[in-house]
This record gives structure tokens, sequence and C-alpha cells, in this order.
């Protein structure tokens, strides 16, 4: 039997989930939408899903197996504490919610409910690029990793919607997760730093340098970028000991033209990400039809909301700023 999904939130990503859960992937039917947004909720509704105008009533609906977040993030707590009520397997966009209060509520609603119910949208770590370069790191060849480049760039942002905080606490989090998985390590501590001010984004903050200090003593530099015009471009260095490891350059059609030999570069994160959003559902699926949640937890959630409120603290005070996290609890060791 098929597991029958609601999704909240039918915007940008929403509508990519639902063309992947309804005409890509197998073993799934999206039978209820909802969005604030009632008319584009409608408009966006795959051919026999209901439209519930409460999200609650989605969430608690018996014909809903499980549930798909795609709302914004200041939306998350509620909806993510509800479907835990109702005990129902939650795919949460990131970012899983906006502050520590609210991440640790998520975790406390979890933990005790007793079984793993949560998987966040950190997609990076169902790409095959970043499979095999953390398959090279934990192989253990190049010995130990002491440093991490990872560059974010994106062509452009919403105007007015993507403000001088989102850098850090909605851009970042990716990078921040996938340091955390790449390294096995935890963020103990968040530096930032600002170069000349792009003129592309008017006054929005960008772009920014964001050292990530590791448990472990290794050091992470993200740039981020968000108005770099030419794509989207996702890079990834790992330095060990003995070597280096990084991400290859996307394969991509080679065109020649009056401007010489180039590949074309991703326009976005769909076409960047596209299977690795495709991998990331399967597996949700798997696991959501079991009953439970797999791939990046409520903790790593947590572990992202820490490092996006210590990287907004920095950017404020220039400095060193330490992130202090309560001790894992066992479900998700
Ligand atoms: P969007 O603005 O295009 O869409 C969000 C939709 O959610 C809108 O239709 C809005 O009306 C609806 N919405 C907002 N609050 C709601 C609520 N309380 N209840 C029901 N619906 C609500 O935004 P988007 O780009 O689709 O982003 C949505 C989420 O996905 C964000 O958290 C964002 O950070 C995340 N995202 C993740 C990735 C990724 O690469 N993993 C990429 C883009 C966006
Ligand atoms: C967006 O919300 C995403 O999650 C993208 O993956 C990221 O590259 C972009 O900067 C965010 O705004």
């Amino acid at each position: 039997m098929s597991l029958r999904v609601g999704v909240i939130g039918t915007g940008m990503i929403g509508q990519d989930h639902i063309r992947r859960l309804t005409k890509v992937l197998q073993g799934v039917e999206v039978v209820a939408v909802n969005d604030i947004d009632e008319n584009r909720a409608t408009a966006i509704a795959p051919e026999g899903a209901k439209v519930f105008t409460s999200v609650k009533e989605l969430i608690h609906s018996e014909t809903v197996d499980a549930v798909v977040i795609c709302s914004w993030g200041a939306a998350h707590e509620e909806q993510l504490l509800e479907c835990i009520a109702a005990g129902k397997p939650v795919f949460c966009e990131k970012p899983m919610v906006i502050s520590e209060e609210s991440a640790l509520k998520v975790l406390a609603a979890e933990v005790a409910y007793g079984k793993r119910l949560v998987q966040v949208g950190f997609m990076r770590r169902f790409d095959a690029d970043y499979r095999r370069l953390k398959a090279v790191i934990d192989g253990g060849t190049l010995g130990t990793p002491l440093m991490y480049h990872s560059t974010h760039r994106n062509p452009s942002v919403p105007e007015g919607l993507y403000t001088s905080d989102m850098p850090l606490n909605d851009t970042l989090v990716h990078d921040a997760d996938i340091s955390r998985w790449l390294l096995s390590d935890e963020i103990d501590a968040v530096e930032v730093r600002v170069p000349r001010r792009s003129t592309r984004g008017g006054e929005l903050r960008d772009p920014t340098i964001v050292l990530l200090h590791m448990a472990s003593g290794a050091i992470v530099d993200v740039e981020i970028s968000v108005n770099i015009a030419y794509g989207y471009d996702i890079r990834g260095e790992v330095s060990c000991e003995l070597g280096v490891a990084a991400l290859p350059n996307r394969p991509a059609t080679v065109i020649s033209d009056q401007h010489g030999i180039r590949q074309a570069i991703p326009e976005d994160w769909r076409e960047r990400f596209i299977e690795a959003y495709d991998q990331e559902f399967r597996e949700w699926i798997a696991a959501a039809s079991a009953g439970t949640a797999t791939g990046p937890s409520a903790w790593d959630g947590y572990a992202a909301t820490l490092t996006a409120d210590a990287a907004l603290r920095a950017v404020t005070s220039g400095q060193r700023e330490p992130i202090k996290r309560i001790s894992k609890p066992d479900l998700y060791n």
C-alpha cells in the first residue's frame, strides 16, 4: 500500500516536492495539501488530493499517514509538534525551527514520544558526490581531516524577502550540517567576517565568511555569496593530513561557442540537487512507511539552529561565539 502524504506549504519547494512525490517516486501518494494561501493550495493540489484549510485537521486526518512540511521556518515548530502529538512521521524542510527554544521543544516532544518521527531536509547528505567524499574521509587513507572549505553561492535571492540575517540563519544551515556529517564532528564556536559588500544586493549583507570551530579542533571556512549572478555553485574540499578530497565539478554538457569551451552551471538548488532530493525522499518514504524516521534528525536540526544563533551573535560582536549544547539524548545516538 502507498504511503499517504499531506503536504503543508505549496510554494517553491513544496511544488517541487509534490512533483517528485507524484511523478518521480514510487510507493507514495499526495492525498492532502494546505497553505495559508488557500488559492495557491487549490491550484497546486494534485488530482484527487484534498485541500485542508486547517493544518491541524490535515495532520490528524485518518487519510494522512505522514506529513511533509514546506512552509516558512517560523511555522515549523507548531507544525512539527502537532505531527509528533499525532505520532506521524514528518519530513520538515530546513531550517527545522528558528530558535534554540523551539528546537528544544521539538527534541523534548520526540524524546517523550520515544521513537524518531522527524527527518530534516538537509538534502546534501543524500547527494552522490557528498556521499563519495564522506566515504573517502571515513576510509581514513588521507588521515585526519584538518580543514574543510565550503563554498555556497546563490545567483540571486528574492529582493525584500531575503534579509541580511538569512545568509546566517537560512543558508549557512546546509554548510553547518554537512560539515558535522562529513567530519563526524560537532560545532563548538563560530566566527563571522564581512568583506566588502557586493553592490548587487543593495543593502544586503553579502557576501559573508564564516568560520566553524569544530570540537575536534578542525576548522571549516564557509563562503556565502547570495547574489553572484553566474549560477548556483556549491563546492567543498577537505584538507587532511595526507591529502585533499574535493567534490567534483558537476558533469554537464560541454558548450563550445564564441565565449570558448565551457560547462553550464546549475541555475538553482532545484537543478543542482535534483537527484539528492529524490534520494532524500526515497529514504524518507521507506522509513515513514515503517512508522519512523532516519536521516538528518531533530538533533541535527538543533545543532544547525545553535550554529545559526551563534553566527548571528558573532556578526554583531565580531568575536568567536561559543556554542553550548545539551547532552545528546539516547534517541539520537
Ligand atoms: P515559498 O515562500 O516559495 O513557499 C512557502 C509556502 O508556505 C508559501 O506558499 C506560504 O504561503 C506557505 N506557508 C507559510 N506559512 C505557512 C503556514 N503557517 N501554514 C501553511 N502554509 C504556510 O518558500 P520556499 O522557497 O518554498 O521555502 C519553504 C521552506 O523550504 C523554507 O523553510 C526554506 O528554507 C526551505 N527550502 C529548502 C531548500 C533546500 O534546498 N532544502 C530550498 C528552498 C527552500
Ligand atoms: C534556500 O532556502 C535553500 O535551502 C538553498 O539550498 C540554499 O542554497 C539557499 O541559500 C536558501 O535560501
